[in-house]
């Protein structure tokens, strides 16, 4: 893939090519953890790829062979989350994780070596995952002061069931790839080689597909489990799409032309 540097960041890498965006957290030297900025900096990446309409799907992995991400970087953990240039707490890997699971376009993780801890909960947010066969996998909040009992529990326990999930969480093994795929925490392991090949051949797939098919798909896939936000999204597309229909567009043209709107013509559908 002959992928084309986009936008200006320092904590992560972002390109792009024949419609696929690739998030790259690039802080090897901590195994892929997160900072605020870096945060911020995957936001920014996601949003564009998202409003970019040449785009149809996002690979999100780490720099290098040793990590995807170990989670939250301890190191400037402060007392209240994780302090930003000005010294401000943050916990805005939150705020990520919503636009992951929000964006309307399937967003992959690519894992390399760890997915670990707030790592971890970055890749199962994901809406498939790709594993090489070097990766492992797990979380650390209890033995490092921390807890995701958001979707990083709810979201687990639908992945790989209740008894698993507090397995996972409460004793902090690690896990290989193939005791991941075996569980249903990625979708496929290959030879870390072939990992980033393997994740573009996902990616053309997709990118085959129907766009608004898959986009109306993975927010119903989500309002299974996300609540009223879950139901937000999947009624979006609805709205979206009478938008789209001419009869939606009789009523806005009839607000515009100040006349009475004709639905007579629209068949009232068994
Ligand atoms: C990831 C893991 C298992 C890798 O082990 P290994 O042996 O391959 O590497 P090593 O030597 O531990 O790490 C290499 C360097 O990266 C730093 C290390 O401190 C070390 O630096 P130096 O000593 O060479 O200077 N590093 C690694 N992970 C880091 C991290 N997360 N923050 C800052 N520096 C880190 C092993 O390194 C590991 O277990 N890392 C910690 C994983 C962890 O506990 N993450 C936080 C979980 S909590 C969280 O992410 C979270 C949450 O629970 C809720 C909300 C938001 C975030």
């Amino acid at each position: 893939v002959n992928w084309i540097p986009s936008g200006d960041f320092t904590d992560i890498l972002y390109h792009k090519s024949e419609g696929i965006a690739k998030i790259t957290i690039n802080r090897p030297e901590v195994r892929n953890a997160f900072r605020p900025q870096t945060v911020d900096e995957m936001i920014a990446a996601l949003s564009d790829a998202r409003n970019d309409n040449s785009i149809g799907v996002v690979i999100l992995t780490g720099q290098g062979e040793k990590a995807f991400c170990s989670g939250g970087d301890q190191k400037i953990r402060g007392q209240a989350g994780y302090a930003d240039a000005k010294g401000v707490n943050r916990l805005n890997v939150l705020d990520f994780q919503r636009d992951i699971r929000t964006c309307p376009k399937p967003v992959i993780a690519m894992v390399a070596g760890y997915a670990i801890g707030g790592g971890h909960v970055l890749h199962m947010l994901c809406d498939l995952t790709i594993a090489a066969d070097n990766a492992i996998f797990g979380q650390t909040g209890p033995k490092v002061g921390s807890f995701d009992g958001g979707w990083g529990a709810s979201y687990m326990a639908r992945l790989v069931g209740q008894k698993k999930a507090r397995e996972i969480w409460f004793l902090c093994r690690q896990y290989n790839a193939s005791e991941a795929v075996a569980m249903g925490l990625v979708n496929t392991v290959v030879p870390l080689e072939r990992l980033e090949e393997e994740t573009v051949q996902w990616c053309r797939e997709i990118l085959a597909n129907s766009p608004l098919a898959i986009r109306c798909l993975k927010s119903a896939l989500n309002a299974d489990c996300d609540g009223q936000s879950g139901l937000q999204e999947l009624a979006g597309n609805a709205t979206m799409l009478y938008y789209m229909s001419e009869e939606g567009q009789e009523g806005r043209n009839a607000f515009v032309e100040k006349r009475k709107p004709d639905f007579s013509k629209f068949p009232k559908r068994p």
